[in-house]
């Protein structure tokens, strides 16, 4: 597989906008995908953001798989990490976390009223990989938001600021990756779940390692979904069969590799083939 490296240039600029912003602001939110709940952490983060609170809101629950994330809970719980699996289709557990961006800002705002300040909104700042639903999450919970929110990555441009209520004030930001992934497993996450731009991925290479792993993780899944009841033949792929079974065919019969893999990963990426995570905690990741 090509190696995937992805840090243009607005992705610099992101970064210094993270850095101008954290002083003005009381709480960061990390907007993380519950699919993939280890590699859509930003590592860089912890070092970028270090000044102030950080809350993980794994995003995209209604994609993900319940028995998965009661793992990842447990999980994050042991190692004290802020956090809380929601989603934005339902709302599911934006009232939990917003308990927690309360607590998370209470001393602050404290200190400012005892200083003889007056009562001012808490600030919080959105953050996070590329396609998390950062802006979607806004304009769920802020009634006259409109952020532009869009089905790919590096739809928010530049910082905009939202009132929720008179409590909350959020900051959307840019989604951002970092400049190195050492992992390429984690890569292979990223892509799968349209973090990284499809055009500068190999589609085809993408989709077969996709399907390599949903094969391990959820076998009957993708089997189910394509009609397929054979293993491939040596020489062939899962790939070959999904485009033999939907005829996904050129003109001379041989598969049509990119029409077949948009396919797939567009039925991974909207649930149709089941609700998926692809990491469990420690040590099992990637089975
Ligand atoms: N199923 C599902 N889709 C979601 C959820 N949240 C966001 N989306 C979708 O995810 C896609 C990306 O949403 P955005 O809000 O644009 O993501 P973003 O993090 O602001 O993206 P950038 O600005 O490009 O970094 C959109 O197609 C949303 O409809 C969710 O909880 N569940
Ligand atoms: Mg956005």
């Amino acid at each position: 597989m090509k190696q995937i490296q992805w840090y243009p240039g607005h992705m610099a600029k992101t970064k210094r906008l993270l850095q101008e912003n954290i002083g003005l602001v009381d709480v960061i939110v990390e907007l993380a995908d519950a699919r993939i709940p280890k590699s859509s952490v930003n590592p860089d983060f912890n070092r970028l953001l270090s000044q102030k609170p950080r809350i993980i809101a794994f995003n995209k629950s209604d994609l993900a798989d319940a028995s998965k994330i009661s793992l990842w809970k447990k999980h994050y719980a042991h190692e004290d990490v802020l956090c809380e699996f929601i989603d934005c289709k339902t709302g599911r557990g934006i009232n939990d976390l917003f308990t927690l961006v309360k607590k998370a800002a209470e001393p602050v705002i404290q200190k400012d009223l005892s200083k003889g300040r007056v009562f001012r909104p808490i600030k919080m700042m959105a953050v996070g990989i590329p396609n998390t639903g950062k802006s979607t999450f806004i304009n769920r919970v802020a009634k006259n938001a409109a952020t532009k929110t869009g089905n790919k990555p590096g739809v928010t441009k530049g910082k905009q600021w939202v009132k929720v209520n008179r409590e909350i004030t959020i900051l959307d930001t840019p989604g951002i990756l970092w400049p190195k992934f050492e992992d390429e497993e984690v890569a292979k996450n990223l892509a799968f779940t349209g973090a990284i731009s499809d055009d500068i991925l190999d589609l085809p290479d993408i989709a077969f390692f996709l399907l390599k792993r949903l094969n391990t993780m959820y076998p009957d899944a993708v089997k189910k979904r394509y009609g397929i009841e054979d293993d491939p033949d040596e020489g062939q792929s899962l790939l070959d069969l999904i485009a033999r079974a939907k005829g996904c065919l050129l003109k001379g019969g041989e598969p049509d590799y990119e029409r077949v893999a948009k396919m797939v990963l567009d039925d991974f990426r909207s649930s149709r083939l089941g609700c998926i995570t692809l990491e469990v905690p420690d040590g099992g990741d990637f089975l």
